[in-house]
């Protein structure tokens, strides 16, 4: 395990008034580990994007299923990025709309291609990548 380093920051007092309201609201452990917690999230963020190794996560898709052959490609796009899937929950959001929560483990290359594949999707309403990748 790496050892502990002590460091100085110094930022506006209102906003470490935020950020102590948002640890204690989150019931965080304490600042440090908040502060850890974050630096992990903006480093596994940037590193997947950019980076190579095995990454995890989901990725949230909405879309209109009336879309002409909007099934059919999501379907046909999940078999052929496969080996980034690890499953999918579908919810019927109302009588338009549907949800879809992708679960990904793989490459981050291959990820990425996953993800830039949905960008395509026609339909598509909003998506949401999550991904990590452990640091
Ligand atoms: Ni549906």
């Amino acid at each position: 395990m790496d050892s502990l380093v002590r460091f100085g920051v110094a930022v506006p007092s209102s906003l470490l008034e935020e950020f102590d309201l948002l640890v204690e609201k989150m019931k965080m452990p304490n600042r440090s580990e908040a502060l850890r917690q974050l630096i992990r999230e903006r480093l596994s963020r940037e590193t997947w994007v950019s980076g190579t190794g095995t990454v995890y996560g989901t990725v949230t898709i909405m879309y209109d299923h009336h879309g002409k052959d909007t099934v059919a490609d999501l379907t046909a796009l999940q078999h052929d990025h496969g080996e980034s899937i690890v499953c999918t929950t579908h919810v019927h959001v109302d009588h338009d709309h549907c949800l879809e929560c992708i679960v990904v483990k793989g490459g981050a290359e291959s990820v990425r291609r996953l993800v830039e594949a949905l960008c395509s999707l026609k339909g598509l309403k909003s998506m949401d990548p999550s991904i990590s990748i452990i640091l």
